[in-house]
This record gives C-alpha cells, sequence and structure tokens, in this order.
C-alpha cells in the first residue's frame, strides 16, 4: 500500500508541467524562460502534447546508452507480484499456457503465444525509466516491436489507441492499464518486452511481457499485459481517462 504522502507526492508530481520538466530537460529550460509557455502547460495534457511536439519532433528517439551505464539492479515498482489466482497459475507452469490477446478495433483479431512473439521481429534497447516517484534506473530491454505485431492484425481505420489491460488488481481492486497513441504504439523503439539485462523478464518487472514506449514516464510501460485493445476513444473503458492513473488525476499524456 501507498502511503497517503505518498500518493499525494504522486499526484503533484503528475500535474502539469512538472511531469514533463521533472527530468530536466534542456528543453523545458529554454520553453519555461518565455512567458506563455508554461501557462500553456497548465492547460491541459492535449497541449503538453503539443510543447512535446515544439522541444522533439515525435519520430525522435529517446536517448539509448551502453552496457556500462546499465543499473546494477533495476528496481521493482508498483505491483511486484500480481494478486490475480489466474496469473499466478501462468506464473507456476512458467507462463507456457500465457497468449497475448490482441482485439477491438484490428481486421485480424490475434491470441499469441510467448513462442509466437519471440518469433516477431525484435528491438534491444538501453533505455532509462523515469518514474514520477523520484527515481530513474537503466536496463537492457529486447521485445518483439509493436509495430510488426500490429501490422499483423491490420488495425481499423478508425483505431487512434492501443489499450493495455494488464492481469494485477491495484490494491485488491481496478486491473491496471494504460493506453498509449498509434504514433507512439509504431514508434521503432516501442516494444512489448520479454527480456531484461538479457534475461527472461522477472516477475516484478512484468513478466512475462510489459510494454516499454520510451519517450514516457514510467507508469505508462504497463506490466504483465494480458491482452491488447485497439479503440477510437476511452469512452467505454474503465474511468475513461485511459489509464489506471489518469483516472485517478495523472497526464495521459506523459512524454519526456
Ligand atoms: N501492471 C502494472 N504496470 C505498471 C505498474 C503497476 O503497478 N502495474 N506500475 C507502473 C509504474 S508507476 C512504474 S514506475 C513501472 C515500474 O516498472 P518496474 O517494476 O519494472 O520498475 O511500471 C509501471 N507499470
Ligand atoms: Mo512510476
Amino acid at each position: 500500500m501507498k502511503t497517503r504522502a505518498e500518493l499525494s507526492r504522486r499526484r503533484f508530481l503528475a500535474h502539469g508541467f512538472g511531469a514533463t520538466c521533472a527530468l530536466a530537460l534542456s528543453g523545458c529550460d529554454a520553453l519555461s524562460r518565455t512567458e506563455w509557455l508554461p501557462k500553456v502547460l497548465e492547460a491541459g495534457e492535449k497541449l503538453s502534447a503539443v510543447a512535446q511536439h515544439l522541444v522533439a519532433p515525435r519520430r525522435a528517439m529517446a536517448q539509448e546508452f551502453t552496457e556500462q551505464d546499465l543499473s546494477p539492479h533495476f528496481r521493482s515498482n508498483g505491483t511486484s507480484m500480481p494478486a490475480n489466482p489466474q496469473y499466478l497459475a501462468l506464473a507456476a507452469g512458467g507462463f507456457a499456457d500465457y497468449r497475448l490477446a490482441v482485439g477491438g478495433l484490428v481486421e485480424k483479431p490475434a491470441s499469441l503465444s510467448l513462442a509466437e512473439l519471440r518469433a516477431l521481429p525484435s528491438r534491444t534497447q538501453i533505455t532509462r525509466h523515469d518514474c514520477v516517484e523520484g527515481w530513474s534506473a537503466i536496463g537492457k530491454w529486447r521485445g518483439a516491436r509493436l509495430s510488426a505485431l500490429l501490422e499483423a492484425v491490420q488495425p481499423k481505420p478508425q483505431a487512434r489507441f492501443a489499450v493495455f489491460h494488464c492481469s494485477d488488481p491495484k490494491y485488491g481492486k481496478d486491473p491496471y492499464y494504460e493506453s498509449i497513441d498509434l504514433e507512439d504504439a509504431f514508434h521503432p523503439q516501442t516494444i512489448l518486452a520479454y527480456d531484461l539485462n538479457d534475461r527472461t523478464l522477472p516477475v516484478p518487472n512484468g513478466a512475462p511481457v510489459r510494454l516499454r514506449v520510451e519517450r514516457q514516464l514510467g507508469y505508462k510501460h504497463a506490466k504483465y499485459v494480458m491482452r491488447i485493445e485497439l479503440v477510437e476513444n476511452f469512452e467505454k473503458i474503465r474511468g475513461g481517462k485511459g489509464g489506471y492513473w489518469e483516472d485517478r488525476g495523472y497526464e495521459w499524456w506523459a512524454g519526456i
């Protein structure tokens, strides 16, 4: 359980300009010197996305690092063991029966085993994970390119977002979920990671599959992904804000 102080710190950090600039990006420094932009940023997440376009084009790559930069230990945050009997049964069987369901607004819904996911075109990347709670870690991730998976299932023209449904009920209640737009979904560094630091992804970091969406803050990187749903909007999904923390006040746009 998070203490009240931790939760309010999360909320504080998740709001507005703080989340965008907490990581001391030089672009943000330059922007904060202009008078109008901080006001614009306070106006909401859509405008934060606009500001992000000003400092970096959407196709820009997140910084990548070398083996020497790896953190000695990649910590776990949030759920470290989903309290879900179905998940525990899958884990006990080494995830042999795991299937990733892909559906919603797609022409060819699919259900993939881990072997099938591993057979998709992959990418390996050493990147820095930044959590709004005030810590960072550098890890080496390997996973299936989400673009390859989406090309296989063929998004329908109305599809605008990919929603990641996870297996962990937070605080014994609502399952974690997250979403990204299709521009981020097709970005080359967006992968469904199954390895961390050259080993099978450990349970505390989201086994068997977790999202890496490198130009976004930590909470967007959904762990324990069971189902991907393509949607036009978030109207019918849980709190309607596109993510577990977003439903509780975080910004949907967490670009860094
Ligand atoms: N399913 C699920 N995904 C999640 C979370 C979670 O609690 N459940 N926490 C998020 C947060 S806030 C962070 S910082 C990262 C932590 O990833 P790590 O455990 O590999 O450090 O996972 C994100 N994805
Ligand atoms: Mo986080």
